[in-house]
């Protein structure tokens, strides 16, 4: 054999494009080049290792971020092949990190993860790092290779001899392609802790070396484990967690579920490990099988008279933590994210098995399906009343449509397109805003701090507040299922709020509210968060404002002369014109139009206050939660 010679066939010739590709699009394999694909790459790796595991072959993982931002994973698995790949006529590992779309394994793995975002393979990761290298102990042998930007730079060598087996991948992120190669451990730690969650037979050693930072993550009850930790510091409806694992026709489906004293539904569903956060074939089973079974048990044992109607979903599931994990051979998956199951017979499945065994627990534990089932009857009270009192809104907003909130101050101006109302916090900083307004297209709603006091309530209790009332018949479109954003009386509304925690608090509120009842204002862009300056440079009659704390230092710094700073707290402490000319005149404010996704965050921080913190949503609301900076969550 002649290894002198490195001569290119048509294969080597596919693999440099194939990596060029990935290099060129990172984007379109491992969804950004942001933190979110920089964090993919570990998540990539670690999957395979989880797959070693899913089989059977692997118990223990150590996840290593080293002090340069290179990360090392290693697993006691199988370790890679080495041996010849029949057709490329190089080691199976080679071809693993240099083609793409391998997905890792030949047939290999019976539930493997590979498909949606994950399962793009280890040769993305690979063609994202400046280098890698990998070892793999397998057959008694040690073997070890050396990749840059996905190319070897040298062959696979053999370096030593073992019992053990397992494979330890070392990568450094390429420079070039993140724009930042700084791992941030809270990210890697929670899905580490959810694969540990969902895989109770591993164990995850996790280590930030820049921090000298240690976790070891096992969890011998799993997906028990999983809901009592998404339900720690809640007030628990059930102590004996409602759970099964079973087989059937090839699909592994284990569910956990707890209640608790909330009102709020988290359904956690996985496929092979893959959070499906869109959804598909086994949550709606899970929902079926759920709903079909405690109507069941509620009309044999009484808990529903003969002429009452069934309990809906949403009731069953207020206050609700399910984890549905399932393991499916050849698993597809749909939607935008492709985060969502779509294997129509996996459905059929889940709703038997549910339903199976949610009917034996009910049971064997009639004072816990009591409980259950109260909870659910009074869920259904609320969303009865819930529904009279928008009815009752609404016949009122027809009722009184002529006469406005006597605390609006409306604008003279009649068309929509040019109209904009602000939504402002507190009687003073209305009347600021009142007097220093542009009459002719902007009105003035004052709300009265009293609106912090729903914050804690369901939404039904919402809507009974005067001022959201006084909000509705402003804003003129009617509510829910009967908005009309044809009739909304604005085209612009500003949410203009202080700068501090309440002013945040208020502002999750309205974005809450207007997500649930009138998304289309959203969704339009109609919303709009105010920015008011948070100081002020002051000498004689000279004023500069600032939003940023950099910007204002900045300026000083670049200044010679003498400044007084003012910090504005609140919108009162700003006059009139003052409000008018930093925050109100079209021609020099900064605005913050709402996107559909801090709609999205506001909910989920609004069901975070109300006490239903959950530790996946944060990065999330973390990532896109512009503006609840002064939230601390
Ligand atoms: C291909 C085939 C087999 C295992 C693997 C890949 C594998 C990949 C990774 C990535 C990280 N750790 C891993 N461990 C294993 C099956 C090997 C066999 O059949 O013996």
């Amino acid at each position: 054999m002649d290894n002198s010679q490195n001569t290119y066939n048509a294969s080597d010739i596919q693999v440099l494009e194939g990596l060029e590709a990935v290099r060129k699009r990172p984007g379109m394999y491992i969804g950004s080049t942001g933190p979110r694909g920089l964090h993919h790459l570990v998540f990539e790796i670690v999957d395979n290792s989880i797959d070693e595991s899913v089989d059977g072959y692997c118990d223990s993982i150590f996840v290593t971020i080293h002090k340069d931002n290179s990360v090392t994973v290693s697993d006691n698995g199988r370790g890679i092949p080495v041996d010849t790949h029949p057709m490329a006529g190089i080691p199976a590992v080679e071809v693993i990190l240099t083609t793409l779309h391998s997905g890792g394994k030949f047939g290999g793995s019976n539930y493997s993860t590979s498909g949606g975002l994950h399962g793009v393979g280890l040769s993305a990761v690979n063609a994202l790092s400046s280098q890698m290298s990998i070892i793999i102990k397998r057959e008694g042998r040690i073997y070890k290779q050396i990749y840059e930007k996905g190319v070897p730079v040298s062959k696979l060598e053999e370096i030593g001899e073992t019992n053990d087996t397992g494979t330890i991948i070392h990568f450094i992120p390429d420079e070039t392609i993140f724009d930042t190669i700084v791992f941030e451990n809270p990210i890697i730690i929670q899905r580490l802790r959810e694969l540990s969650f969902l895989n109770k037979n591993i164990t995850i050693h996790f280590e930030d070396e820049r921090e000298e930072l240690i976790k070891k993550l096992h969890y011998a009850e799993g997906l028990i484990d999983f809901v009592k930790y998404v339900n720690k510091n809640k007030e628990i409806i059930n102590d004996n967690i409602i759970y099964f694992d079973t087989k059937k026709e090839d699909i592994i489906v284990e569910v956990a579920i707890q209640y608790n004293g909330g009102y709020s539904e988290n359904l956690y569903s996985f496929a092979n490990n893959i959070r499906t956060q869109e959804g598909g074939t086994h949550e709606v089973g899970f929902k079926n099988g759920l709903t079909r079974i405690v109507n069941e048990y509620a009309r044999k044992n009484g808990f529903l008279k003969e002429n009452e109607a069934n309990l809906t979903g949403e009731d069953i599931r207020e206050g609700m933590v399910g984890i549905i994990s399932v393991l499916v051979k050849e698993p597809q998956f749909e939607g935008q994210t492709k985060t969502k199951l779509g294997n129509m017979y996996i459905r059929g499945i889940v709703e038997g098995a549910v339903f199976e065994n949610v009917d034996n627990f009910l049971n064997e534990n009639p004072p816990i399906a009591r409980k259950i089932l109260e909870k659910a009857i009074s869920a259904r009270r609320a969303r009865e009343a819930a529904k009279k009192a928008r009815e009752l809104t609404r016949r009122k907003s027809a009722l009184e449509s002529t006469s406005l909130p006597g605390k609006l101050a409306d604008c003279s101006n009649k068309d929509p397109a040019e109209s904009e109302l602000f939504i402002v916090e507190g009687d003073s900083a209305g009347g600021s805003a009142k007097d220093g307004r542009d009459r002719n297209s902007q009105a003035i709603l004052p709300l009265k701090g009293k609106i912090l006091n729903v914050q804690r309530a369901r939404l039904d209790k919402v809507l009974t507040n005067e001022e959201i009332k006084a909000m509705i018949t402003a804003i003129g479109a009617g509510i829910d299922d009967d908005f009309d954003i044809k009739k909304a009386r604005y085209h612009k509304i500003f949410i203009m709020t202080d700068a501090d925690v309440d002013g945040s608090h208020i502002r999750v509120l309205l974005l809450t509210f207007f997500y649930r009842y009138m998304r289309e204002l959203i969704e339009e862009g109609y919303i709009y968060i105010a920015q008011p300056p948070l100081f002020g440079l002051k000498r004689g009659n000279e004023i500069h404002y600032f939003q940023e704390e950099d910007k204002l230092n900045d300026f000083i710094n670049a200044s010679d002369k003498k400044w007084t700073i003012q910090r504005y707290k609140g919108l009162g402490e700003m006059n009139p014109e003052q409000l008018w000319d930093t925050t109100m005149n079209p021609d020099n404010r900064t605005i913050l139009q709402v996107t559909i996704n801090d709609a999205i965050a506001a909910d989920a921080i609004f069901s975070d206050l109300m006490g239903e913190n959950v530790e996946p949503r944060k990065e999330f609301i973390q990532e896109n939660a512009k503006f609840a900076s002064n939230l601390d969550i």
